[in-house]
């Protein structure tokens, strides 16, 4: 297997954010020596509590900042050697309801940071990408792969899609070293408590029912986030640049299932649970054949879905106070003073 020996500093997007943060932790602790300048702008989802312990950390910096801002990321890109690219708008409900904040981060943003790393002599960018720009499979429809023509459906999935095909185009206009990551659903510590796994553990916590959407026949693929941790390492240290890798978990799962799951290992029964009106253009089922990535640089899921749900349960068992404080809204006070509105 192949390995980095080399020295990073890393610019990581929305490292405050449930992926970016798992990320952060995972870097700074295999590579001793490697810097991470965290650049995110603290919306709703991002909480600098996910990183309290890096606080003194002299190889971990925060910049509270909007990766629309063209000058502030151009600045930033000077500074670094690498971009690794999470910050976005993630939650497909909220795009539904309103799509601005979408368009604005998730497309503008992405070109802001493509026109950085252009301007600063061609830095390594790496975007992290989504399952949802492919569409909706039905059952027995054959798995997505790198080379599934896009169909997004959703306004979040829409906007990712847009993404992606900037940084596709930066590569082949301007030949910027990129490399794009479609991955399945996450789960794991840090993960908002908005997306359906955290959302029904903390209810069934507080003795509340959980929302399940339609019939809750929808389907998701699920990866432990230390697992996609270790592709995106994998990535930017080994993966051809130019090239897209699937990201998946094997772990096809209908909603049913997890809430059931999830009701099993809380010792919680049916009555816990309530359908509620479907998603609007509520995509069927996504899953990812990741044999590329298996087979060119070695990587595959390594957590169990039973044993990460099981732990994930007891994360949030064991951390209430990081929950309840995004639950009941005080969780940005202290870091608005710090940082401003
Ligand atoms: P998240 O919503 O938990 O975090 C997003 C972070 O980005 C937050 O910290 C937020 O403050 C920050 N941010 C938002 N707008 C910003 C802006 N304009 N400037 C700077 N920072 C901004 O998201 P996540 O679940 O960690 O997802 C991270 C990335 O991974 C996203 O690009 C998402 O599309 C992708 N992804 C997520 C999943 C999943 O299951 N969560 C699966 C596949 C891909
Ligand atoms: O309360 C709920 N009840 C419910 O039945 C919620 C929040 C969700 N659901 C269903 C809708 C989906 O079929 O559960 C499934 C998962 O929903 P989310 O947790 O909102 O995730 P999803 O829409 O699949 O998108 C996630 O995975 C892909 C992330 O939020 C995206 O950022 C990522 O790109």
């Amino acid at each position: 297997m192949l390995h980095a020996t080399c020295y990073m500093k890393l610019l990581v997007t929305g490292g405050a954010g449930f992926i970016g943060s798992n990320f952060i932790h995972y870097i700074l602790k295999k590579y001793p020596d490697y810097e991470v300048v965290n650049l995110d702008v603290l919306t709703y989802a991002g909480n600098l509590e996910n990183l309290k312990d890096l606080e003194n950390n002299s190889r971990y910096r925060f910049v509270k900042g909007d990766i629309a801002d063209y000058a502030l990321v151009n600045k930033l890109a000077g500074e670094v050697d690498t971009i690794v690219h999470f910050a976005a708008e993630s939650h497909v409900d909220r795009s539904i309801l309103d799509s601005k904040a979408f368009i604005e981060t998730n497309i503008v943003g992405t070109h802001a940071l493509l026109e950085a790393a252009r301007g600063n002599g061609n830095k390594r960018f790496h975007h992290i990408s989504t399952d949802e720009v492919f569409g909706s499979l039905e059952t027995g429809d054959p798995a997505f792969n790198e080379k599934t023509p896009y169909d997004p459906r959703s306004p979040y999935s829409a906007s990712k899609a847009s993404s992606d095909h900037l940084v596709r185009s930066y590569f082949h206009t301007f030949g910027l070293p990129i490399t794009i990551s479609n991955c399945s659903n996450n789960y794991g510590p840090y993960h908002f408590p908005e997306k359906i796994i955290p959302l029904f553990i903390t209810n069934l916590i507080e003795g509340k029912k959980v929302p399940l959407y339609g019939n809750g026949m929808n389907v998701r693929d699920w990866l432990h986030v230390e697992d996609h941790c270790r592709a995106i390492d994998m990535i930017i240290h080994n993966g051809v640049i130019g090239d897209t890798y699937c990201i998946g978990g094997n772990a096809e799962k209908t909603n049913k299932e997890i809430t059931y799951k999830i009701l099993e290992l809380m010792g919680k029964g049916e009555e816990s649970i309530e359908f509620v009106a479907d998603r609007k253009g509520h995509d069927q089922r996504y899953a990812i054949d990741f044999s590329k990535i298996k087979q060119e640089l070695g990587w595959e899921p390594t957590i169990a879905f039973e044993d990460g749900l099981q732990q994930t349960m007891q994360w949030y068992q064991d951390n209430p106070e990081w929950w309840t404080n995004i639950k009941n809204g005080s969780y940005q006070e202290y870091y608005k003073k710090q940082y401003g509105e």
